[in-house]
């Protein structure tokens, strides 16, 4: 059956492409969620995309994908610093999680470089940019494949 990867967004990423393109590039969020479906498509992940402005919204989402989704894939956005309430809801989640941020979180702002999602993340990619999110399907896609068959590397 093919595996289930949910793309997790937080707030202000909806603005991605329209303003700060030096930090944040000129790609929208939408360029990036075609790249990750055709992304999925490549590895045989099927792939759903989807952005929040609220922190509850993202909980109830987080809550949901147990059992639904084989690994989530999640870029808090400014939530990432700051939110125990969606912690909690990935200690709950029962499969890979990994963290993404598109810039390099650790060479700016010294509150971004604490992370409550790093805290349960498999995997954190930051600082390849929009690529990040291609990156962390190829790791989800890797997580999946049973152990006995994995190659090695
Ligand atoms: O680098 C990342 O992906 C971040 O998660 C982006 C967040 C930031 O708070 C994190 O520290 C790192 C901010 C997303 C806001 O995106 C905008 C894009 C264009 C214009 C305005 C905001």
């Amino acid at each position: 059956m093919t595996a289930r990867i949910l793309v997790l967004n937080g707030p202000n990423l909806n603005m991605l492409g329209t303003r700060e393109p030096e930090i944040y590039g000129r790609e929208s969020l939408a360029d990036i969620e075609a790249a990750c479906v055709a992304r999925g498509r490549d590895l045989g992940l099927e792939v759903e995309f989807r952005q929040s402005n609220s922190e509850g919204e993202l909980v109830g989402w987080v809550q949901d994908a147990r059992g639904v989704f084989d690994a989530l894939i999640i870029n808090a956005a400014a939530y990432t610093h700051t939110s125990v309430a969606i912690l909690d809801a990935l200690r709950a989640f029962d499969a890979p999680i990994i963290e993404v941020h598109i810039t390099n979180i650790h060479q700016r702002d010294e509150f971004r470089r604490h992370s409550y999602v790093a805290m349960v993340a498999r995997a954190a990619i930051a600082g390849c940019g929009p690529y990040g999110y291609e990156l962390a399907l190829d790791a989800a896609a890797r997580m999946l494949v049973p152990a006995d068959q994995a190659p090695h590397g």
